[in-house]
């Protein structure tokens, strides 16, 4: 089953359509394994470090039919990474997996799936085309798992919550349709929940939101808080990320903005600083992209140029790992240090609406 959105991005690049638009440069290529992918122009000096040996998960590693790994949630609970991660099964609705590890990198995914659709009550409705896309914060000891929720009648967010990842408990639908990339900020602000969000529109290219919460099932004061701009490497739409994590100067977030092409769309990764005490009110967005697809594996698969990301986990030495799927196939990873990123987004700025 194809939806809507992804059926024109699964188009494969037209061998004879050198691109001249912000975006994709230049045209196909052999690959030493046959396939026909396409050069993407290559970031100079780029912030984030990618893993040597990406891809750090693929179906292979799954050990039930799969046939991606990619757009994972994670986080480090108990000195051990935790990835919650999105695979189609075999009839092309996802479900979710879990994999541990110990160094960040290198993972083992557990016999059986972590979620799958629920059969209970009003989830049963709402998720029966599937579950995508986790995100998981740690706010007050518990762990909020937001997730989209597929069905006939669209999708929309679920909000779980589990503190052992063993045990794991459906809270609310906490969207109508259409939304999606719901992130919870891992604080609250004035006694109440925070979380980023990204409706879809037909009138205004589709915008990161802030929604506000007592206890996680009403949200409100909804407003948004950062646009696309014009001709720019996320002109077409963006949407929240990871959840965004506490810096000295303000929350980084790492969002997604998309471009589209003659080639279809690319998804690139940007980052944004939102201010401690009032995180509707954004310091600084970078101009620039902070990673775009480049490896074969990003520039190629089910969805080609495809980086996609739903976690982020800051260690303590000023680092961050970050997890993004490539091409809507496999996982992978990359290293920044944090204050680079932060600083990119103080003095190399765009504006946020
Ligand atoms: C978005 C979502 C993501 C996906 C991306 C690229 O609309 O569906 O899950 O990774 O498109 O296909």
């Amino acid at each position: 089953m194809l939806r809507r959105d992804v059926a024109p991005k699964l188009r494969r690049i037209s061998a004879s359509k050198p691109q001249t638009k912000t975006g994709i440069l230049m045209g196909p290529r052999v690959y030493p394994w046959g396939s026909i992918g396409q050069t993407t122009m290559k970031t100079h000096n780029p912030i984030i470090t990618r893993f040597k040996k990406n891809p750090i998960l693929t179906r292979k590693d799954v050990p039930y039919p799969v046939a991606t790994v990619h757009n994972a949630g994670i986080v480090k609970h108990n000195d051990r990474y935790i990835m919650l991660f999105r695979s189609h099964l075999l009839n092309g609705r996802s479900i979710i997996g879990r994999a541990d590890s110990e160094d960040g990198f290198s993972f083992t995914v557990h016999p059986k799936p972590f979620l799958i659709p629920s059969t209970d009550n009003v989830f049963a409705e709402y998720e029966a085309f599937g579950v995508e896309d986790m995100r998981i914060s740690l706010v007050e000891n518990e762990y909020l798992l937001t997730y989209s929720a597929y069905s006939r009648h669209g999708v929309r967010i679920a909000l779980a919550r589990t503190r052992d990842f063993e045990k794991v408990e459906r809270i609310a639908l906490i969207t109508q349709a259409d939304l999606r990339n719901v992130v919870i900020f891992p604080e609250k602000f004035g006694g109440r929940y925070a979380r980023l969000d990204r409706p879809h529109s037909e009138i205004s290219s589709w915008s990161i939101w802030i929604s506000y919460s007592p206890d996680l099932v009403h949200w409100g004061d909804s407003r948004v808080i950062m646009k696309p701009v014009a001709y720019h490497w996320d002109e077409m739409k963006i949407g929240p990320g990871a959840p965004p994590f506490r810096t000295d100067k303000g929350w980084l977030h790492i969002y997604h903005g998309v471009f589209k092409t003659m080639a279809g769309a690319v998804y690139r990764l940007g980052a944004a600083l939102h201010s401690l005490n009032d995180p509707a009110k954004i310091i600084g967005v970078s101009d620039q992209w902070i990673l775009q697809p480049e490896d074969p594996w990003e520039v190629s698969g089910y969805v080609p140029n495809v980086v996609f990301t739903c976690g982020a986990v800051p260690e303590d030495d000023g680092t961050v790992k970050i997890y993004w799927g490539g091409a809507d196939t496999v996982m992978c990873a990359g290293t920044a240090v944090i204050d680079d990123l932060v600083q990119l987004c103080l003095t190399n700025t765009r504006s946020a609406l």
